[in-house]
């Protein structure tokens, strides 16, 4: 499958998709977007893909949703065609574990983009920002709701409200960002990740995703009754068998994703 704003790649059971219009700093056109959704489809209904690196240009992951596609959009249009909602969206509904490899700026549809992914891997000149107050909107993608549960509400208030960009060592320092890769070895870094995930149990590791992510949802004591049954559902894979087994027998296990 070809794409015309992004480019798929598959190694070692991963697969990379690199954000693929540098003309508009990676803005999230509606095109992009359905580009994306696509590839999630193919990617996550591939049983030889693990984990998934999302990632963009040197400059931008994505400077947010295409202000000049926006431009002439009325309140009708946006409602009635659910504008950007399902492949905006699409990125929160996938299973298979995400990493965002953010270099440069990742604001409004980017940074909510970015915060979708399952953690984010970020370059020293990473910007994170929701800037849309300065267009005269609000975050539209779940900006304001997820930003605030990675950095806390004084934090997600000031940037909304005023579109200031946090820098890489902030969005670290504050948890938005995992870690942060120093030099441009960031991609490399974050396949070498996600070749590491890919190497585990998929259904397993997928699990282990619904279960983090849970944690969003329900109360704790719901959240580890979650995580229990789960657990107990490992041992219904044959991966389990053979992780035990290889740790046993003092060698690397070989799961089969069964
Ligand atoms: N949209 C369209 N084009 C963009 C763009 C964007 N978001 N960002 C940059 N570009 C284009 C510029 O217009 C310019 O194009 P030309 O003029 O060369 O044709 C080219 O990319 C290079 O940009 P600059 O010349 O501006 O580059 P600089 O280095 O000077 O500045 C910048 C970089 C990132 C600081 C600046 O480009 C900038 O401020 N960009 C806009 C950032 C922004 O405001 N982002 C938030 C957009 S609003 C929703 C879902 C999502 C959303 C809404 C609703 N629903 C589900 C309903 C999301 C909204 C947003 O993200």
């Amino acid at each position: 499958m070809t794409y015309e704003n992004i480019i798929v790649e598959r190694r070692d059971g991963v697969g990379l998709i690199t954000l693929n219009r540098p003309e508009a700093l990676n803005a999230l056109s509606c095109p992009l977007l359905r580009d994306l959704a696509q590839a999630l489809d193919d990617l996550e209904s591939d049983n030889q893909i693990g984990a998934i690196v999302l990632t963009g240009s040197e400059k931008a992951f994505a400077a947010g949703a295409d202000i000049k596609e926006m431009q002439e959009q009325t309140w009708p249009d946006l409602y009635v065609a659910n504008y950007m909602t399902v492949d905006g969206d699409r990125m929160s509904r996938s299973r298979k574990p995400v990493i965002a490899a953010v270099s440069g700026y990742a604001l409004g549809g980017g940074c909510e983009l970015a915060m979708m992914c399952d953690f984010i891997l970020a370059s020293e000149s990473a910007k994170f920002g929701q800037p849309e107050v300065t267009l005269g909107i609000t975050p539209g993608l779940g900006g304001s709701q997820r930003l605030t549960r990675f950095v806390g509400k004084s934090k997600a208030m000031e940037m909304c409200l005023t579109g200031r960009m946090m820098d890489a060592e902030e969005a670290e320092r504050t948890g938005l960002v995992s870690r942060i890769i120093p030099g441009d070895g960031l991609v490399d870094e974050a396949m070498k990740t996600a070749t590491k995930i890919a190497a585990m149990s998929t259904p397993v590791t997928m699990m282990i995703k619904e279960a983090v992510n849970r944690s969003y949802e329900v109360t704790l004591s719901e959240g580890v009754r979650f995580e229990r049954v789960m657990f107990q559902a490992a041992f219904g894979t044959e991966d389990q068998s053979e992780g035990m087994a290889a740790f046993v027998e003092k060698r690397k296990p070989v799961f089969k994703n069964r």
